[in-house]
């Protein structure tokens, strides 16, 4: 096509390095395609706008209109008493603290009010309001049941009876979307942690009432003139972030995997690559698979494809983009076309006919990509609307959800006839093994005969594997996109950690090739890649999208189920990470990450230098309440290095540490030792 056709970014703006900005190919050359066609992209915005530095620490308070007050860390650092402070008399402490309390509220929103929203569908589905949806996984159903309080069995006349199936998903429905707003009492789902994490809460008084409760407490504590006391604001983070992890997150994830399949392992592949030229290329981005199950439905059905041949094109070809390609790529093999921050470049491909958006993580810039190309850009959710005048908004509902998802893709291959831009589909793609959950974990180190998490302990504590790490989170444009996830997870396989990944670090970490089984004789050390091979599992297991952190939670309760590895989720040689974070939810999840126990670190930095006092009480004093504790490093083989230290230490503590040292003796160790 004429490059004069194309709008023209309204400012020249610097321009991003493509190679410092990514490590991966595709990412890199459609950034080139990017600036060759004056269409400005993320990652050269990165460049153009240095980020602000009293907001990089944390002190910037503008929670009233006295300010925004502005208390920087004098040069040279502080010396004798802190005497900053705000109008009001806030100190750096109370500044950080309520930034970093909000940033809790909105995460556990987010990710709570995606729960809800799956919650509500559920009902309708078990008052038979809509037949879109259906109960996929009945023994899910009836595997969290009780622990919403719903009983499974009835007696009659003696006899212990199985109840009907509709009147316990009925139940289930009522009593889970209960747990946003019951009046009193506390979250039924916090039962199912170890108990002495359990009591541990409850002796400190962080047990969440209610989701939405919760979220509502921070909002009104970090009001002008409220809570002045940086631990009372940061014990309120910890209540509603279990709110969020063992609560509307947990929720969303058991509720999605009743209505649409727990996962279980299966093949696919991942990047742009997967997008196709003779083919209708929709993409679906956001975060909700209420709406991205429909689309797939829709997309495979026959009527359509044959529609889409009418048109000229081969096929269609589903996508998926940040953590709604996580969920249908766990449970239908959809490929995702890329992380978080390559939404804006599977638009300049020129070959994506649609792209359909709902909630969470989705870049306004979006509607000016789009108006280069022909590219549809379809909002579909009512709390998320764009201003630009080529947006298309179609609201979606449960109650008439294949309609809509038909009319969508209708639109989409309608579209395809239009392309004008030149195509460039980059041609990296990777073959990746996901799928992986609570339950398929149980299966494939257990075997379908003990399905159990004993074989994951004995290699534990007979040193084969090392520990366990949650590596997680997003992309952000200010770090080298990929970089830090890739590093971070390959030191921690070559030193015998099995890495469990959700969000955009799983879909990194399936583009540069660690989800395959094979990776393990590469890069793993000789511990993690025995059980490996034996086992066949890939040594980074994909658990989901960013709600399926839960599972991260709820694998880590079967760890000390299975026992061995002590009592509490803070006993067992593990550690969390999020390298590339970016999104309020990043700091939602290590929150609760470590009110529940976990060694967390994360990237790049922390909005908390301006407060050094707050910043010591997360990164220490935590650790002596519940056991976990946050840290920030940005070198990757550094930060790594600090997660493995910290699974060495509670080996030590467990008196597992000398099994490790006899796994590791090479055949001359053997030998000395005469055996
Ligand atoms: Ni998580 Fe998923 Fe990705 Fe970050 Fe955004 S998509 S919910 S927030 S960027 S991992």
């Amino acid at each position: 096509m004429a490059e004069d056709k194309i709008v023209k970014a309204e400012k020249e703006i610097k321009l991003a390095d493509p190679l410092e900005a990514s490590i991966e190919t595709s990412t890199q050359l459609m950034i080139k395609r990017a600036q060759q066609l004056k269409i400005d992209t993320v990652f050269d915005r990165a460049v153009d706008m240095k980020p602000c530095n009293i907001g990089l620490q944390g002190i910037c308070c503008k929670n009233c209109a006295m300010g925004p007050c502005r208390l920087p860390l004098p040069k040279g650092g502080i010396v004798g008493e802190d005497t900053r402070k705000g109008l009001c008399g806030a100190t750096p402490n109370t500044i950080a603290a309520r930034n970093f309390a909000r940033m809790v509220a909105a995460g556990a929103a987010a990710h709570s009010d995606h729960g809800r929203s799956v919650a509500e569908v559920f009902l309708s589905v078990a008052r038979k309001e809509t037949t879109d949806y259906k109960i996929k996984d009945y023994q899910k159903l009836i595997s969290i049941a009780p622990h919403l309080g719903v009983a499974t069995t009835v007696e009659v006349d003696g006899e212990v009876k199985d109840r009907d199936i509709d009147e316990i998903a009925l139940e289930v429905a009522e009593n889970a979307l209960k747990e946003w707003g019951k009046p009193e009492g506390e979250l039924m789902y916090l039962k199912r942690a170890p108990k002495p994490l359990y009591d541990k809460w409850k002796k400190m008084g962080v047990l969440p009432r209610n989701i939405d409760r919760e979220v509502v407490d921070i909002m009104h504590r970090t009001h002008m003139g409220v809570d002045q006391d940086y631990k009372n604001i940061i014990k309120q983070c910890s209540r509603a972030s279990l709110a969020d992890g063992w609560g509307g997150a947990m929720l969303a994830t058991d509720l999605q995997d009743v209505m649409f399949g727990t996962p279980t392992p299966l093949q696919s592949e991942i990047n742009m690559g997967i997008m196709k030229q003779d083919h209708v290329n929709i993409i679906v981005h956001g975060h909700e698979p209420v709406l991205s199950e429909m689309i797939v439905a829709a997309s495979q059905s026959k009527e359509l494809i044959d529609y889409a041949a009418t048109k000229g094109a081969k096929g269609i070809q589903l996508g998926g983009i940040c953590c709604t390609a996580n969920e249908i790529l766990q449970r239908h093999g959809i490929p995702p076309a890329g992380t978080f921050l390559q939404q804006e470049l599977a638009i300049i491909t020129g070959a994506c006919d649609a792209m359909v958006v709902d909630v969470q993580c989705v870049f306004q810039n979006l509607a000016n990509v789009a108006k280069c190309f022909h590219t549809m850009l379809i909002t579909t959710h009512p709390m998320a609307k764009m201003e630009q005048d080529n947006v298309i908004h179609i609201e979606f509902d449960e109650h008439h959800a294949m309609e809509d998802a038909t009319r969508i893709v209708k639109m989409a291959i309608d579209n395809f006839q239009n392309r004008k831009a030149d195509v460039i589909i980059p041609p990296q793609k990777e073959t990746q093994v996901v799928g992986f959950s609570v339950e398929s974990i149980e299966y494939h180190l257990g075997g379908s005969f003990r399905g159990t998490y004993y074989t994951l302990n004995d290699n534990i504590i007979n040193g084969r594997i090392r520990g366990l790490a949650g590596v997680v989170g997003c992309n952000n444009a200010r770090t080298k996109h990929n970089h830090e996830h890739i590093t971070i997870i390959k030191e921690l396989i070559k030193n015998d950690v099995l890495v469990l990944t959700t969000g955009c670090s799983a879909l990194a970490a399936g583009i540069h090739g660690l989800l395959q089984p094979e990776t393990a004789a590469v890069y793993c050390g000789p511990g993690l890649a025995e059980v490996c091979e034996v086992v066949g599992i890939p040594p980074v297991l994909h658990l989901g999208s960013c709600v399926d952190n839960s599972r991260i939670l709820l694998a880590a309760t079967e760890v000390i189920k299975a026992g061995g590895l002590g009592k509490d989720l803070c006993d067992i040689p593990a550690a969390g990470s999020a390298p590339e974070w970016m999104s309020e939810k990043a700091i939602a999840i290590g929150q609760y990450f470590v009110t529940s126990g976990v060694y967390t670190v994360f990237g790049y930095h922390m909005p908390l230098d301006g407060a050094p006092v707050l910043k010591n009480y997360l990164y220490n004093e935590m650790e002596k309440i519940y056991g976990g504790k946050w840290d920030c490093e940005p070198d990757p083989i550094k930060h790594a290095h600090k997660m493995i230290a910290h699974i060495d230490k509670k080996r030590k503590e467990l008196g597992i540490d000398k099994a490790r040292e006899r796994v590791l003796m090479d055949m001359a160790d053997r030998q000395a030792l005469g055996l």
